[in-house]
């Protein structure tokens, strides 16, 4: 169990060079006030801290469970495996919960709350996390690929919100691909989104049957959608067949691979601000996180804004709740490491106008 403060200011690193504007006789010249010209370039600023620094954590499902906000992250390990567009660098063994009172306030890691090796059906990769509470019980669901390399989506449970957690002994059936949302809508029924293209292989799935084929789609061919699926009342199997969502663009139309500043890619998100479904999502190769609004957990949605710019790092990933009437977004970069598999996550204030729209954040603190 790991205990550690949350600083929520503004950071200012990397004045690497600013030093080396005195040459050594301790003039300045015309080279020197280059250098300082490239050290102000490369100062770097954050919004916010990483919640915890003695373990790098990713892809942050956050809840408030009991008044307590619960963190579900993905643990981030270095195990050598190179680098490749299929985030196989993304080679995580096992999960640890965080949480804390309310923003700001001490965070707690609890330590191992499940390990791919107690998941009988999981050969690697335990990838973004999500989690709920119904039946008295906590569930965490979590995507891994099996011994033959495809991802699937699997429950385990606990009595506790922070674990251990017991594994089911197979995924969910009918489940694929990655980064499970589960959301609990006012009437008390469950929905998993999920999904991500490229390396969490949604562009293999059509008509929820699997083709290794399936390449990723060419820029003018329709872009892979999300998908959705009810959850029985016992919260271990689909309720219906999976879905996809229509996300559409502001004149109502589905989006283009080309679209890719818009469209999804992975890590999606649902929650409910006055009575409207907020469908968000990362939108991969070009970094946004963005949202789209619909009139039903099942959509359709249409695009919104951008909810967080560019992270430091190649991935996006995030979760929003509310607390004591305040409404969060948790998300990730790469401030620890500066390394893309190695991240820390990091929480900031969201904020809506009145009519309803997301304030964009800016990572780097600036307006
Ligand atoms: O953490 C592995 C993958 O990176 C997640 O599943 C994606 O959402 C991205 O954050």
């Amino acid at each position: 169990m790991h205990v550690m403060n949350y600083p929520l200011f503004f950071t200012t690193i990397a004045i690497t060079g600013i030093l080396s504007a005195c040459n050594q006789t301790g003039t300045t010249n015309k080279e020197a006030e280059k250098d300082t010209t490239a050290a102000a370039v490369t100062e770097k600023t954050y919004l916010s801290q990483p919640l915890v620094t003695n373990i790098y954590t990713a892809d942050p499902s956050a809840h408030v469970f009991n008044g307590r906000i619960y963190v579900y992250p993905s643990h981030d390990t270095a195990t050598g495996i190179p680098e490749d567009d299929l985030g196989s660098h993304f080679d995580m063994q096992d999960y640890h919960i965080l949480s804390m009172d309310s923003v700001g306030a001490k965070v707690t890691d609890h330590g191992t709350a499940l390990k791919i090796t107690d998941v009988p059906w999981a050969s690697r990769q335990l990838w973004a996390p999500d989690a709920a509470f119904a039946n008295n019980k906590y569930y965490l669901y979590f995507p891994a690929k099996d011994s033959k390399g495809v991802f699937h989506i699997g429950v385990a449970t606990s009595s506790k919100p922070e674990g251990p957690f017991t594994a089911a002994k197979t995924p969910i059936k009918g489940s694929y691909s990655i980064d499970p949302c589960v959301f609990r809508d006012d009437d008390g029924k469950y929905y998993m989104y999920f999904g991500g293209i490229w390396g969490g292989q949604l562009q293999r799935w059509n008509n929820n049957q699997y083709d290794s084929t399936k390449a990723n789609r060419a820029g003018d061919e329709q872009a892979v959608l999300p998908r959705v699926a009810r959850l029985t009342p016992d919260m271990m199997s689909f309720a219906e067949p999976v879905k996809e969502i229509k996300l559409l663009n502001e004149k109502g139309e589905l989006y283009k691979e080309k679209d890719n500043s818009q469209r999804f890619f992975e890590a999606a998100w649902m929650h409910k601000y006055i009575g409207k479904y907020y469908f968000s999502y990362s939108t991969g190769d070009t970094h946004n996180l963005c949202y789209a609004i619909g009139e039903s957990p099942y959509g359709p949605f249409t695009y919104k804004g951008v909810i967080l710019k560019p992270v430091e790092g190649w991935t996006s990933h995030h979760s929003i709740i509310e607390q004591n009437g305040k409404w969060y977004l948790f998300y990730h970069d790469v401030q620890l490491s500066g390394k893309t598999f190695l991240r820390n996550v990091k929480v900031t204030e969201l904020h809506y106008n009145p009519d309803g729209s997301i304030q964009t954040i800016d990572p780097a603190g600036k307006q």
